[in-house]
This record gives structure tokens, C-alpha cells and sequence, in this order.
């Protein structure tokens, strides 16, 4: 974890209070100039000032107006080091560094998305989360080391009429040359990855919102021209966020004005794809720009959370930040709780609730359970770039199974929750005020935020913090007993977490269960008293928290009438619990549910369930179908959604069964569809029979939508994941399909993002879809592997991705148990992962990731 390295490297911690930076922009180079009042933490000291800086050139340093020369001070690779320094309150220094953000592409950073000041599109932009700064200027890049800024952008005026960074703009004007500039001041302290600057030829969508205490502010969403009128439901999903702000946190916007800024190259955090930029957010073009002919209520949802959890970063996150990046989930934890709850609030809560238990079920729960689970805060050396770039947007539609962020933010959401659970509504909300009231404008960490929780209410956490150190998912048991004659009825729990890579051994947790007992009937019995632990506690409700903080323990209820059925961590109240699922789950989840699986088996099970269902229930189906249909425009709502998903659900259903009248049906469902969440539905429903209709529909909508990248990725995902027999080999021609970026790369135009895109969708889609991935004649094993190699040698990043498809495999090497030898997958795995151990020139990042699902 190397940026914990600049804590002890910078033997001169100190407090800028103020940096004011001037970027006069080109084609060829860019100058900064920075002005940094720098504020020693400690008096006195003698102690270096060690500046990062990596890829600068620098042109001069000046302290208190001096310049300095060469021998002054120390400068390698990664650092400008001044090793005498004013033995003052506070001192001036300057600093004038030359940059190069045409040559600052992905391309030239190993495929990594492109860190400090970058050309995207043509214009400029910026990503400093976590470390990008330091390619900036010469400065102590860490969280904690915040500072108010002001920023003077200058370039030349017809190529870059837009010219933006944080804060408020205080003035702009034209200069010599065709040149201008713009002046911004944010009156905020912040550390320096929330800096951000752009400067290009967009135009904005523009609104107001008038907080809760009558300031208005200015709203502007800049794209491509072409891209505004693709921008209403992000506008509207902004004003929405501002205003559930203020609502449910009190929290209200602190500047005048607002800007987001999508670009289509931003793929930074594909666990987000945007940047929480103080007043000037990045979103990757895809999650702000949505027309019902070319976004699904799906992608209308994502967006609503995104720009919500974007929005809700300004005070989680910017006014209160995170001390070193271990507390990472200290901001992220809470910021997706705050998205979660939003997005609730905005449709239904139930179903919000249950999407995102299952996606912690589906994709976070193997991640803890696997070689590479870590705490939800790490505390030992992980590699940054697998660390800080999750997948989680891609991956939640493709299946893979390793995502490091899942448990900073997934897990981390809800340990938060946690705390709500235990202090309801209102004590979570005190314990938020209190949180802001000593921590405003700090860089702290997360017992910080577990002490405001517990201050604000006098709570007893026990050892609710092991949450955040320990990984692993705890397996909760639960037995319970009745006696008749006492009128009692006992719960005894007990909890176990398994042991995860360097934690053999762990501690009990708290784990607050939210119980109720229901009667004969299905009615919540009222519960009187609970005795628990030599105390009995007073209840009178119909449900009660119970504090599950050892590895064994028993709460027994009073006054209990008959033998109850208990109801158990309702609303998933921590996140472990029996799975709880309204349609049929996926084969994987249902394959993660099983200690050792056959994925043959589960398919052929899951796939005769759903026709069983399909065929006694298809009147019922049919007439779901026909009375849902959509007849006005299309409007993202929650009633307007849930309808539409039930509709499609019932077709896909009918469409299982393979009858022709039913293929007819789903035909004409594709031909009338007016917004694309029924289109691709009705597409769904017909790509699982193989056969002409099949072929001819998948032609008729790539043709439709091949100038879409983004649609005609969703149609690479419907195949490669598709469970039809023998899909390996569709999947192998897809992969030299001429829209397919990796094999045919447009290498005057490269565009990284679209091409990770296309290859979690047609690589990850397809090692998603179990039966075909796990096909007992190892080819899924094999399609994999060789593609692995061959991504390696052009993005590590991903290949290391995609290879952990296979860290896994262990859940397939007990076949005395269950079948014979032949049909183990073991071997087949083993063999894969070891020929691409043995690939020449193998990436680190691949490297890790094998040699750990090996081992
Ligand atoms: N800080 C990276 C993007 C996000 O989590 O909002
Ligand atoms: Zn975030």
C-alpha cells in the first residue's frame, strides 16, 4: 500500500493553508506555477520538506521570494526535496513546474487511466484521486495536508472556450495572443486529490437550485454539444440529490455553483466511473447521459445513484475527508450508504434493498470468501492499482467474482448501516451533526466517525469496530427452542468467521439481528421482554434488535403464547442472512450457496424449475404480459419501472418454454417496443432459443444501434453471457466481431474505456455464465486462459481481472464426494492458471493474482 510511504518519507509534515496555482495551457507544454504557504506542524523543526513529484520538469523553486539554486535542494525521480527551510510560522514557496498532458494518455501509462492533467477528446482534464496531483506540481500529495485553493487557468480562447476548476468564479477575461482565462477560488480547505480543472469545447445544460436556506445556485452540466439533450434525467437526478441532501442529513450545497463534466474516456473508478472533484465532478459519459431509445431503467437508476453519490461526496468525502488512504471506506462506506438510501427514498425501498443484499451476496461475499479478501480498512501492502480500480459497474453484469473495492465501499456501506440499524433514524442523525461539528474541514479516520456515532448517543458499541479490520463474511447460526410450559422461546446464536489470508484466527463481532416471532396465523406476535446475559430488557414492539456480540450466546423471550416462527435479520440488518430472493437466483449465486458444485447440475435444475413454473403459470403470464405493456412515453418512475420489469419477467419466463406461439410473441414485443428496456427485454427473452429467429433479431439490433458503442456493448453481454450450449464458440467469433475494439484496436483513435468495456462484457459476460465457463470438457477453462495471455501483454490491469475468474477454483476439487473423477474441474483449472504462470513476460498484476489462486 505505497502511499502509506510518504508518511514516514516526509520527515517535514506540514500545513499548507494556501495554494494558489496558475496553469497557462498548450498544445506543446503546460506551465504551473504554484504559490504554496506552507505552515510547519511542528516549530522549529529542522527536519527536510519532501515534496512529491513525478513527471515534471522543473523550471524553478523559490522560498520567500529567493531562488533558489541547484544545490539548494535534492531532486530524483519522485521527489524535490528542500533540506533548509525558514525557521517561520509560515513561508512562502514557489514552485514552476513544465508538463505534458498530450503525452499523459493512457497508451503511455500502461494502460492505466491517465493520472494529473491529461488531454481527453481533445480537451483538458484532470484525475488526482488518489495520487495524481504529484504529475501536477511538487507538492506533499496526501489526504491529509488541506488547503484553500485558488486556480487561474489560461489557453488559448477558440480551442478551449470553456475554462473550469474548483470553487466559485471570481473573474475571466480575455489576453494577448487569442488566449484568455478564468479565476477560481474555493473558499474550502481540501486535500489535493479533489482538485480538478478542465478546460475544452463543451456546452452545458443549465439549471439553479435554491438551497434550504434561499441561496441559489448555479447548475451546469457540461458535454459535447451533441450530447445535451441526453442530460435532462442527470440534471434532474442532481436537483434530486441536493434536495434529499438537505432533507434527510440537513446537509446543505456550500458553493454558488455546481459543475459536472461528462467526458467519454473517464474510466478512472470503474466502481463509479466519476470523480467526486470539489463543485467540478467527472463522470465517464455513460453515467450522465441517458434517452429512453438508448438507456434501460437500469442505466436511468445508475445514473440517479451515481450523481447522487457523486453530489453526496461533497460533504462525505470533501468538507470531512479521509486521513490516509486505509480510511478510504471512511468516505466511501458512508457515501454509498448515503446513494443507497437516496435511491430508496427516490423508488422503492424494498426492492433497493434487496438489489443491493444480493449484490453484496453475488459479488462481495466470494471476494471475502476468496484469496484475496481484505478488510473493509486494509492494513498490509496491497498493489494500489488492484486496490483503487474495482470493477464493480462492469462487473456487476458480468459475474466476475474479484472486486477489491467491493468491501470498501459494499461491505463498508454496511457497516454504516450498521450503525442506523443499532441507533435508528435519529440517533444515526445525531451522531452524523456530531461528526461534522468536530471534524469539519479535517482529514480524519474511521473510528472518528465511530466515535461521533457512539458520543452523539451514549452507545455501547462493544467490539463493533472488529468490522472494519477483520475480513471474511461471518456465518451466522441460529437454534432455537420452545417450552410450552414456561411460555419461553430461545434463540441461541452462534457466529464464525472463516479464516481469510493473513487472519487465521478471528474475533466475534457485533452483529445486530433485527428479530420478530411470528404466530400460527403469519402475524407478528408483540413481544414483552427478552432475557439476555442476566438482564431481562422491556420490549413492547412486534420486532426487537438483538445484540450479537460473542461467538456463542442465547436471548430467550417471556410470554410467549405458542411455538413462534422467528422472522431473522429483517432488512437484511446485518449482512449476513438467509437468501431471500423474488425470482429464481442466478446459477452462480446458487452455485456460491453449495460447498462443492456441479455446474451442470445446477443449470439443469434451475433451467426445469423455470419451465416448470413457465408452463403452470402461463395464462397467469400471458396476461401479465398483456396488461403491462407500456403505452405513454416513457418515464423513469418507480411504478413505471416495476411494471415494466414484471412485464418482461413474465415474457422471459414464456419464452423459456420454446413454443412458438411464445417466440412469436416476444418477436412482436422487440418490433412495438418504444424505449429500450422493453426492446432489449423482448431480445432477452428470444436469445435463449437458439435457432433463425435468434440470429436474425441479434442482426437486426446490432444493425440498428452499431453506431452506439454503449447499446451495442449490451448485445455483446446478452451473448457472451448467454447459457445456450456450446456458447464458447459464438464468444471466439465475437472476438473478431469488427466492433469488438481489442482484436481490431482504432490505434489513431484509442479509446480505453470502450475497449475495457467491451472486454468485461464479452470475456467477463461469458466466465459469468457457469455452464458454459465451467464446461466439463475444460474449453471455457481454455478460452479463458488464452485470452489471458494474450490481454496481459496489452492491459495487465485487466487480464489480472479476468484471470481471477478462476481463483475459485477449489470449490471443484472433492469429486470422490459427489461424482467421479472425469467430471472434476480441478485439474483443468490448475492447468490453465499454470500455463499462464509460465507465459513469458507476465504482468505483475496477473502475476498476483494466479500465483494467490494457486496457492
Ligand atoms: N472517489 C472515486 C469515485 C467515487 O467513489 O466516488
Ligand atoms: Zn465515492
Amino acid at each position: 500500500f505505497h502511499y502509506v510511504t510518504c508518511l514516514t518519507k516526509n520527515q517535514f509534515p506540514s500545513h499548507s493553508v494556501n495554494v494558489d496555482l496558475s496553469f497557462s495551457l498548450g498544445e506543446e507544454k503546460t506551465i504551473v506555477s504554484s504559490l504554496i504557504k506552507v505552515s510547519p506542524r511542528v516549530q522549529g523543526s529542522s527536519a527536510p520538506l519532501v515534496l512529491d513529484g513525478h513527471d515534471l520538469k522543473l523550471l524553478s523553486v523559490k522560498v520567500e521570494g529567493k531562488l533558489l539554486k541547484e544545490g539548494d535542494y535534492q531532486l530524483d525521480s519522485r521527489h524535490l526535496t528542500l533540506p533548509s527551510l525558514p525557521a517561520k510560522e509560515s513561508f512562502v514557496l514557489e514552485i514552476d513546474t513544465e508538463i505534458y498532458p498530450h503525452k499523459n494518455t493512457s497508451l503511455d501509462n500502461n494502460f492505466n487511466h491517465s493520472m494529473g492533467l491529461y488531454k481527453s477528446s481533445g480537451n483538458f482534464c484532470t484525475q488526482c484521486e488518489a495520487e495524481g496531483f504529484r504529475k501536477i506540481t511538487f507538492y506533499q500529495d496526501r489526504p491529509d495536508i488541506m488547503a484553500k485553493y485558488t486556480c487561474r487557468v489560461e489557453a488559448d480562447k477558440s480551442l478551449y472556450p470553456v475554462l473550469l476548476s474548483n470553487g466559485n468564479l471570481i473573474s475571466q477575461g480575455d489576453i494577448e495572443g487569442g488566449r484568455h482565462f478564468a479565476l477560481w477560488e474555493d473558499p474550502f480547505k481540501k486535500p489535493c486529490y479533489l482538485f480538478a480543472l478542465v478546460a475544452g469545447q463543451l456546452a452545458s445544460r443549465d439549471d439553479t437550485f435554491t438551497t434550504r436556506s434561499g441561496r441559489e445556485v448555479s447548475l451546469k452540466i457540461w458535454t459535447p454539444a451533441e450530447d445535451l439533450p441526453k442530460t435532462a434525467h442527470a440534471m434532474y437526478s442532481l436537483k434530486a440529490a441536493m434536495k434529499w441532501d438537505e432533507d434527510v442529513f440537513g446537509l446543505e450545497y456550500d458553493l454558488d455553483l455546481f459543475n459536472i463534466v461528462a467526458v467519454p474516456d473517464f474510466n478512472m473508478y470503474e466502481q463509479i466511473g466519476a470523480m467526486e472533484n470539489k463543485s467540478l465532478n467527472i463522470f465517464n459519459s455513460k453515467l450522465v447521459l441517458a434517452s429512453p431509445e438508448t438507456a434501460t431503467d437500469a442505466d436511468y437508476a445508475a445514473i440517479l445513484g451515481v450523481i447522487g453519490h457523486e453530489y453526496f461526496h461533497n460533504w462525505t468525502g470533501n468538507r470531512v475527508t479521509c486521513r490516509d488512504w486505509f480510511q478510504l471506506s471512511l468516505k466511501e462506506g458512508l457515501t454509498v450508504f448515503r446513494d443507497q438510501e437516496f435511491s430508496s427514498d427516490m423508488g422503492s425501498r424494498t426492492v433497493k434493498r434487496i438489489a443491493d443484499v444480493s449484490k453484496l451476496r453475488i459479488y462481495q461475499f466470494p471476494q471475502d470468501a476468496g484469496p484475496m479478501a481484505h478488510p473493509v480498512r486494509p492494513h498490509s501492502y496491497i498493489k494500489m492499482d488492484n486496490f483503487y480500480t474495482g470493477k464493480f459497474l462492469f462487473a456487476k453484469k458480468t459475474g466476475i467474482d474479484f472486486i477489491w473495492l467491493l468491501s470498501v465501499y459494499e461491505k463498508g456501506a454496511e457497516v454504516v448501516r450498521m450503525y442506523k440499524t443499532l441507533l435508528g433514524s435519529e440517533g444515526f442523525r445525531k451522531g452524523i451533526d456530531l461528526y461534522f461539528q468536530r471534524h469539519d474541514e479535517q482529514a480524519v479516520t474511521c473510528e472518528d466517525f465511530f466515535a461521533a456515532m457512539r458520543d452523539a448517543n451514549s452507545a455501547d458499541f462493544a467490539n463493533f469496530l472488529q468490522w472494519y479490520s477483520q475480513a471474511g463474511t461471518p456465518v451466522v447460526k441460529v437454534a432455537s427452542s420452545y417450552n410450552a410450559e414456561a411460555r419461553t422461546f430461545s434463540l441461541k446464536f452462534s457466529q464464525e468467521i472463516p479464516p481469510t489470508p493473513g487472519q487465521p484466527t478471528k474475533e466475534a463481532t457485533f452483529i445486530p439481528v433485527v428479530v420478530g416471532l411470528l404466530d400460527s396465523s403469519g402475524k407478528d406476535i408483540t413481544l414483552s421482554s427478552v432475557y439476555h446475559d442476566g438482564t431481562l430488557q422491556t420490549i413492547s414492539s412486534s420486532s426487537t434488535i438483538l445484540r450479537v456480540t460473542k461467538k456463542e450466546e442465547e436471548f430467550v423471550f417471556s410470554d410467549i403464547a405458542e411455538r413462534p416462527v422467528p422472522s431473522l435479520f429483517r432488512g437484511f440488518s446485518a449482512p449476513e442472512f438467509i437468501a431471500k430472493a423474488i425470482t429464481l437466483p442466478g446459477e452462480g449465486e446458487i452455485m456460491d450457496m453449495m460447498a462443492v458444485a456441479d455446474p451442470d447440475a445446477v443449470h439443469a435444475v434451475r433451467k426445469f424449475v423455470r419451465k416448470q413454473l413457465a408452463s403452470e403459470l402461463k395464462t397467469e403470464l400471458l396476461k401479465i404480459v398483456e396488461n403491462n405493456r407500456s403505452t405513454e412515453a416513457y418515464v423513469f418512475d418507480h411504478p413505471n419501472m416495476a411494471r415494466r420489469a414484471l412485464k418482461n419477467t413474465a415474457l422471459a419466463y414464456l419464452a423459456s418454454l420454446e413454443d412458438p406461439s411464445y417466440v412469436e410473441l416476444a418477436l412482436s414485443e422487440y418490433k412495438s417496443a418504444t424505449n429500450l428496456t422493453d426492446q432489449f427485454a423482448a431480445l432477452a427473452a428470444l436469445a435463449q432459443i437458439p435457432g433463425k429467429t435468434r440470429d436474425n433479431v441479434l442482426t437486426d439490433f446490432y444493425n440498428k444501434w452499431q453506431g452506439d458503442y454503449l447499446v451495442v456493448n449490451k448485445w455483446f453481454l446478452l451473448q457472451s453471457s448467454s447459457d445456450i450450449p456450446g456458447n464458447v464458440e459464438n464468444v471466439t467469433k465475437l472476438l473478431d466481431h469488427p466492433a469488438f475494439d481489442l482484436r481490431n484496436p482504432n490505434k489513431a483513435n484509442p479509446c480505453l474505456t470502450k475497449t475495457i468495456i467491451q472486454v468485461y462484457s464479452l470475456i467477463g459476460g461469458f466466465c459469468g455464465s457457469p455452464v458454459n465457463f465451467h464446461a466439463k470438457d475444460g474449453s471455457g477453462y481454455k478460452f479463458l486462459g488464452d485470452i489471458v495471455v494474450q490481454l496481459d501483454k496489452i492491459n495487465p490491469q485487466v487480464a489480472s481481472r479476468m484471470v481471477s475468474a478462476f481463483s475459485r477454483w477449489k470449490r471443484y476439487d472433492e469429486p470422490d464426494k459427489l461424482w467421479p473423477r472425469e467430471k472434476c474441474l480441478d485439474e483443468a483449472v490448475v492447468a490453465q492458471l499454470e500455463m499462464i504462470m509460465s507465459a513469458n513476460g507476465l504482468s505483475e498484476n496477473v502475476f498476483e493474482i494466479a500465483s494467490k489462486s494457486l496457492a
